[in-house]
């Protein structure tokens, strides 16, 4: 084998075409046929007004200025353009500028696919099986040289690798397919995501006004509250009856227990003096035990009467507390029935007005008094800290948490937004590769190119990842490349190109960015990094989206439809 740079130069492969009619010149392919058709002349293809006999085409001398007299021959391989230039450029002789109208020697290959072959290949004493399968170019055994005709086996094998090759093509445009259908389908959950959050938006912002004006409302009532229930006059109106009508019961119960004291009082009197006159008059002499007892108890209760404590609360202030409210005296509960003050203020500042001795007994029933209020609903519950009742708390958490639903609600709405606009290429397709990877051990590195995210250089040392870019958008460029026997290249031709830019900052350079060239393949492959430039890196990957947009077998397009 030799020479397989050639093969590139090789660009009329003439498919499913055999060896020429035997009666044509040797070396001619089927398109030049009509060139040859004579028997007794021939004329050069590129120079008509050369006409020469029959018999000087591939008579070993080049006679045609484009060499198309010697089809079978090295005769004009000097003007073949598949030949080097000749002579050689910077040579004295100058160069040719000549163009042989041929484009080389047509090797039939029978049982193979038939192809030219540079006619300085022709009869240079080496077998080029790789070209020219069946051995033709080597008709004149130079040197003894017997090239065997190997197309059935060359052919089989090609064939052999042409139809893994087309399985391998269908292959990867099947999962081409699903893949474009994955990528629909996530498209239309997001698309039925953006119509769900937006619709629960709306029942949101709905509930939010609702708890709002909840919570202003919870906030007003709790704030000055003593509740409000219809028909039972302003707003102080059951605080005020409910209070007059304990001060009237504790007015009433103070009176009959002053007129009970009295009563006792009396009686306790009448009995003093009963047992002082007993005292005076009775008669030591006379030796009556019981008249002496009795004696003797009255003076013990009358000295233990002696060190008695007179009543903290003189008379006057008890009569005082009993007399009727009104502007002078009491309560004026007029004030309180008008006053703007805070219902709870007035709880506390009431008793202010009251007489000073009795300030700590009311206080104690106004406690139990707040105490049967709260329980029944009609003072607010501040025990809740900060100042705030519960119900207060409780209508502004929820109003805080229809808000912060909205806030977390709206941003992933603007994501998923955001996501229907981005580009995600042709049929939508990386959308169906989207967080997923790819990687692959280079060296002292491991790479790995996250779909429509970024590349990163995992160092294999432990000296932590390098970011190589973020995903910036999708472009075409020209990729010119051999292809490679496994299939791993780019090829040739237009190429998509993912960029990934704003990676880490290079030391003393620009930040680091990598171009990612995709090429058809069954599977998602990172086959290839390297760095052009510093921190200027390529990977070449495989993968199902970048092969051709085949139509499924049995679909018909639109159009046809
Ligand atoms: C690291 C790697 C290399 C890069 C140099 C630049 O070693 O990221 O790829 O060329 O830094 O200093």
């Amino acid at each position: 084998m030799r020479r397989t740079g050639a093969l590139a130069l090789l660009s009329a492969v003439a498919h499913g075409t055999f060896a020429a009619a035997d009666s044509l010149p040797r070396g001619v392919g089927p398109e030049f046929a009509k060139f040859y058709t004579s028997k007794s002349t021939f004329t050069c293809i590129g120079n008509p007004s050369i006409t020469l006999q029959s018999s000087q085409v591939n008579d070993n001398s080049c006679d045609c200025p484009d060499g198309s007299d010697e089809p079978g021959t090295a005769a004009c391989s000097h003007i073949d353009t598949l030949s080097p230039e000749q002579p050689l450029p910077g040579s004295i002789t100058g160069t040719t500028n000549a163009t042989n109208a041929l484009p080389g020697f047509w090797c039939a290959n029978s049982g193979h696919v038939g192809t030219y072959i540079p006619f300085m290949y022709v009869n240079d004493g080496v077998c080029d099986h790789e070209l020219c399968c069946d051995g033709s170019d080597e008709f004149a055994h130079v040197g003894g040289v017997q090239c065997e005709d190997r197309c059935d086996a060359i052919g089989k094998e090609h064939r052999r690798l042409e139809e893994e090759r087309r399985q391998s093509k269908e292959r990867s445009a099947k999962r081409r397919r699903t893949m474009v259908k994955e990528a629909r389908e996530l498209r239309r959950r997001v698309e039925a995501k953006v119509v769900a959050l937006k619709a629960e938006l709306e029942g949101l912002e709905i509930k939010k006004g609702e708890l709002q004006q909840k919570y202003e409302e919870v906030e007003r009532s709790e704030r000055n509250k003593v509740v409000k229930v219809d028909g039972q006059g302003g707003k102080l109106g059951i605080l005020v009856n409910l209070a007059k009508a304990r001060v009237s019961e504790l007015r009433n119960a103070l009176d009959k227990l002053l007129d009970q004291r009295d009563d006792l009082q009396d009686r306790v009197e009448q009995l003093e003096d009963m047992l002082g006159k007993l005292k005076e008059e009775y008669n030591p002499n006379f030796n009556d035990e019981g008249v002496k007892a009795a004696v003797k108890g009255w003076e013990d209760y009358a000295a233990s009467r002696l060190g008695e404590k007179k009543s903290e609360l003189a008379d006057g202030d008890i009569m005082e507390m009993i007399k009727e409210d009104g502007e002078t005296s009491g309560v004026n509960w007029a004030e309180f029935e008008n006053s703007d003050a805070s219902d709870v203020d007035v709880v506390y500042n009431w008793e202010a007005y009251l007489p000073r001795p009795v300030n700590d007994f009311i206080r104690g029933q106004m406690d139990v008094l707040r105490a049967w209020a709260i329980d029944n609903g009609i003072l607010a519950d501040n025990r809740s800290g900060a100042g705030e009742s519960r119900l207060v708390t409780a209508a502004r958490e929820a109003l805080d948490a229809a808000k912060n639903d909205i806030s977390s609600k709206t941003s992933s709405l603007e994501d998923q937004q955001r996501d229907l606009e981005k580009h995600y290429g042709p049929d939508d397709i990386f959308r169906a590769l989207k967080d997923k990877c790819v990687s692959s051990h280079v060296g002292e590195y491991e790479y790995e190119l996250c779909w429509m995210d970024r590349t990163t250089q995992k160092s294999k040392k432990g000296h932590g990842n390098t970011s190589m870019g973020n995903f910036v958008r999708i472009d075409k460029e020209l990729a010119d490349e051999e292809e490679r026997a496994d299939g791993k290249s780019l090829g040739k031709g237009e190429r998509m190109v993912l960029r990934y830019e704003n990676g880490q900052g290079c030391w003393n350079g620009p930040n680091r960015k990598t171009d990612v060239w995709l090429a058809c393949a069954e599977t998602e492959e990172l086959w290839r990094v390297s760095e052009s430039e510093k921190c200027v890196y390529k990977m070449e990957v495989g993968t199902p989206a970048a092969c051709e947009d085949v139509q499924e077998p049995g679909v018909r397009t639109k159009d046809e439809l």
